[in-house]
């Protein structure tokens, strides 16, 4: 079973290192301008010492036949990058190639499933944590579940299920895996852009001023998702977006430090999907897009 992995970030360079200790060797695809020999050495620090290994590189540029022989595409690129990135990549796959999309928020899938013919999509979101030391050296910050399942296309081959299960430490597969992205879709809907607009810490939302306003933002995403036929449990997620916030409150989120170094931001398909969905449904998120606002502006 051959996997590439298309983002070399943080996350992307784990799975690959977690992946080549669970005995398969992924290869990346990268873009031609990053464009690097055909084996390069990838570094992971843990707590038990710094490895590296060599990986593969392939060039999104190179010919269908370099492809051909994939079985899984696992995407960790920005869900801004996804739609453009895949657009491009998914004609060269061969008819059977899965493809696994691990992003913040959610929204990209359904413009890639009108582009599958055939092949096999699923969804998934970790929260396992890694830094980025440099181009091709990593730093296994934390850990954390990950789970994903099937959304469109034909499933998983369970070769390949079990492959990744037995090889990413604590993941799951998910028979309802939109319950479960909802469910971080809230986090990050609460936690990102209060955390990027005042520039602080994830632990500072535990003040009682910023916990009226995630008690908004959660009831509003309670609401869209009902329309979406989805039940979900307003205090259980505020329970969860506040365990997020306890255990994660010296660290900052993505958003903050996309804000903050100048770089995109993924609040289209965190707070901008719920917006996406409530026009749809022809209802207000005011909460929800005023925050939205205040990102872009930023
Ligand atoms: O996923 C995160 C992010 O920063 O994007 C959280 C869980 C909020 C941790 O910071």
């Amino acid at each position: 079973m051959s996997i590439a992995i298309l983002g070399a970030g943080a996350i992307g360079q784990l799975l690959a290192q977690q992946l080549a200790n669970g005995g398969c060797q992924p290869e990346f695809i990268v873009r031609p301008d990053k464009s690097l020999p055909p084996q390069q050495l990838f570094t992971l620090e843990t707590t038990t010492g710094s490895y590296s290994r060599p990986f593969s590189c392939l060039s999104t540029e190179a010919a269908a036949a370099e492809f051909s022989h994939l079985s899984l595409v696992i995407v960790t690129l920005k869900a801004y990058q996804v739609v453009a990135a895949l657009s491009a990549l998914l004609p060269k796959l061969s008819s059977h190639c899965q493809l696994l999309l691990l992003h913040n928020g959610l929204g990209p899938h359904r413009q890639i499933i009108p582009l599958l013919a055939g092949r096999g999509l699923s969804l998934g979101s970790t929260s396992q944590g890694a830094l980025r030391l440099g181009e091709r050296q990593i730093r296994h910050t934390g850990s954390g579940i990950t789970q994903f399942g099937h959304i469109a296309g034909p499933t998983m081959p369970d070769e390949l299920k079990l492959l990744l299960l037995r090889a990413i430490p604590h993941s799951e597969w998910c028979d309802d895996i939109m319950l479960a992205l909802w469910g971080k879709l809230a986090v990050n809907a609460a936690i990102n852009p209060l955390t990027a607009i005042d520039n602080i810490p994830n632990g500072a939302l535990a003040d009682a001023h910023y916990q009226q306003h995630i008690q908004a933002v959660i009831a509003e995403l309670v609401e869209v998702a009902q329309c979406e036929g989805l039940t979900l449990e307003n205090e259980a997620l505020l329970q969860r977006v506040n365990q997020v916030i306890k255990l994660t409150a010296n660290n900052y989120s993505s958003m903050q430090q996309d804000v903050l170094y100048h770089r995109p931001t993924e609040i289209d398909a965190i707070n901008g999907y719920l917006l996406q969905l409530a026009q749809q449904h022809d209802i207000e998120l005011p909460v929800n897009q005023a925050l939205v606002t205040q990102v872009k502006r930023l």
